[in-house]
């Protein structure tokens, strides 16, 4: 005959076992919850940045983040990166019109007295005509636009590359400089790029949409299609364009977003 089993006192039985269990899970659930609020309570009390600079608005630890990203972002960057393209017949028929800060309905424009200005080296003002662009090599992308607020959509644009018309207008020398600074006629709407991403080969000045040149809503007669930025940093209706060494004004970094906004 085999021996009795022995029970060691120490095993649990499957009840206790499920206590336990429990115990444990509510224990950590709730260690976790009242830590997350705490992070959040401490995110939300620590101080604004300052209203005037360059950027402002966010949270200063949130700001500290968005700046550490930045640099990551700038480390893993390169113009042998290319954002996904796709077909023509992908691209969306009904544009998306996001936001009219510079290009309100409105306000009077006439895209035929326009033309683009690039402020040089001791004040300089180049005039650019868009028949002046429209001569250089066309380019055209159809990606995946991403507004930061949540929707994309895929869409086709055409115009000159920002590196050809650098190149054509020989200024050259001025992508020595760390930021390319852009804004609206009226200069409502205002931003900077880090040379890097402006000199990147899909970014252009575009003058087109899906064939047809640019609808007034949509930038007309010239707007900025960055794919390697979010859709905030694609400005519509350039007036003026500008090189520094230091950040450029910035509409939504005054307003709490992120200076770089990469993709
Ligand atoms: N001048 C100007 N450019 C702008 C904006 C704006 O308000 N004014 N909004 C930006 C934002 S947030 C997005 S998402 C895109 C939207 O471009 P779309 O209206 O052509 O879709 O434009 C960007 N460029
Ligand atoms: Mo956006």
């Amino acid at each position: 005959m085999s021996a009795p089993e022995k029970k060691s006192k120490k095993e649990l039985t499957i009840e206790q076992k499920i206590n336990r269990r429990n115990f444990i899970s509510f224990a950590s659930f709730t260690v976790l919850a009242a830590g997350a609020f705490e992070g959040w309570r401490w995110l939300y009390k620590s101080p604004e940045e300052a209203a005037g600079g360059i950027t402002a608005g966010a949270r200063v630890p949130l700001r500290r983040a968005l700046n550490q990203t930045e640099l990551i972002f700038r480390r893993v960057f390169s113009p042998n990166h290319l954002v996904k393209t796709y077909p023509k017949s992908m691209a969306a028929k009904h544009v998306r019109v996001n936001s009219d800060i510079g290009v309100e309905a409105a306000k009077k424009f006439d895209p035929a007295t326009w033309t683009l200005k690039v402020i040089k080296k001791g004040g300089e003002v180049l005039q650019i005509t868009l028949q002046e662009l429209m001569a250089l090599p066309k380019t055209e992308i159809v990606y995946d636009f991403k507004c930061v607020e949540g929707w994309d959509q895929i869409s086709h644009w055409g115009g000159v590359k920002f590196s050809d018309f650098i190149k054509h207008f020989q200024l050259d020398e001025y992508t020595k400089m760390e930021y390319v600074g852009m804004e609206t006629p009226d200069k409502t709407y205002y931003l900077g790029l880090d040379m890097p991403s402006a000199m990147h080969p899909q970014t252009m000045l575009a003058y087109e949409m899906n064939d047809k040149l640019l609808p007034l809503e949509h930038g007309a007669p010239l707007r900025l299609i960055i794919p390697v930025k979010y859709g905030i940093k694609n400005i519509k209706r350039i007036g003026t364009i500008s090189f520094s060494n230091n950040r450029p004004k910035d509409y939504w970094a005054e307003r709490g977003y992120d200076y770089y906004s990469g993709l």
